[in-house]
């Protein structure tokens, strides 16, 4: 099995490629690493970040890999530094995909309602473009309301199905992560998936209050080596929604700034036993 993931360097601040690369590379699979930017720390909560977008450096990059013959069973793509490496990454499944291959898109843009710095309408609409070339696609709820116009005050705490579904317009197996039940009183969180078959479920975790950055990367990460190891969604979804609340439940008792990311390293031996148990491969 090998994965490519598509996500940006930020050297401080646990997320991206940071996260990908080694939570994948831990679930026992090969992780190749196409970088989009290089940042000093992620935009999120830094003020006077660098940023180095590479993509002038990608299309060699690209050419120099047909040449080797490399293809992938999963491409995963993330953080993309602008409208132009958007074209990019679907052009990357078409030349590097396997047949029978699986494409997740994280249309990494926003959180808490608000779209990151950089991003824009435009920006929104042509990450919809990409969603339609994906079979697995993993917004949050923020992502997920912007993918599909529907308000985020409107959709928090309300009718996370309706999102998922709406979300059905653009990719066949869609997710949203971080729904809180907050009106049903429950304090949990929630990721509303849909499962092999084609229908929706959900599995929930402890809601621990606050706002925790990188988590969404430490997912998806999780969910792509999962199902590289041949996990079912179901049971993957279960493992990775485990592991990033296990690892904001660390976060939190640390007391680490949450713009420093996770502090998923200590939680990472129970998450690989749990996937061992339940792998095929
Ligand atoms: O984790 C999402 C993310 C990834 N990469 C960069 C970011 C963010 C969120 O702010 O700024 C560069």
């Amino acid at each position: 099995m090998r994965i490519l993931a598509v996500n940006d360097i930020s050297c401080v601040g646990k997320c991206s490629l940071t996260v990908a690369l080694p939570i994948i590379s831990a679930c026992g699979v090969t992780c190749d690493i196409l970088p989009t930017a290089i940042l000093s720390t992620h935009t999120g909560g830094f003020t006077g970040y660098t940023f180095r977008d590479l993509s002038e450096d990608i299309p060699a990059i690209l050419s120099h890999w047909k040449s080797l013959g490399l293809k992938y069973d999963i491409i995963i793509s993330g953080y993309l530094g602008s409208i132009d490496q958007i074209g990019m990454v679907k052009s990357i499944k078409d030349d590097f995909l396997k047949e029978g291959g699986l494409m997740i898109v994280d249309p990494v843009m926003g959180d808490n309602g608000k779209l990151y710095a950089h991003f824009d309408d435009k920006y929104v609409e042509a990450m919809k473009g990409l969603c339609r070339k994906a079979d697995i696609l993993v917004p949050n709820l923020t992502e997920a309301c912007y993918l599909t116009g529907i308000g985020y005050e409107q959709a928090n705490g309300g009718d996370y199905a309706a999102v998922l579904n709406a979300l059905k317009a653009l990719c066949p197996r869609p997710s949203v992560t971080g729904c809180d039940e907050v009106k049903s009183g429950k304090s949990v969180s929630t990721v509303y998936y849909t499962d092999d078959s084609g229908k929706t479920k959900t599995y929930s975790t402890e809601k621990i209050e606050g706002a925790f950055h990188g988590a969404g990367d430490v997912y998806s990460s999780a969910l792509a080596g999962a199902l590289a190891r041949g996990v079912q969604t179901d049971k993957a979804v279960q493992l990775a929604a485990d592991f990033t609340t296990a690892s904001i439940r660390q976060t939190k008792a640390d007391g680490t700034e949450a713009r420093y990311g996770l502090n998923s390293e200590s939680q990472m031996l129970a998450f690989l036993q749990a996937l061992d148990k339940a792998a095929k491969n």
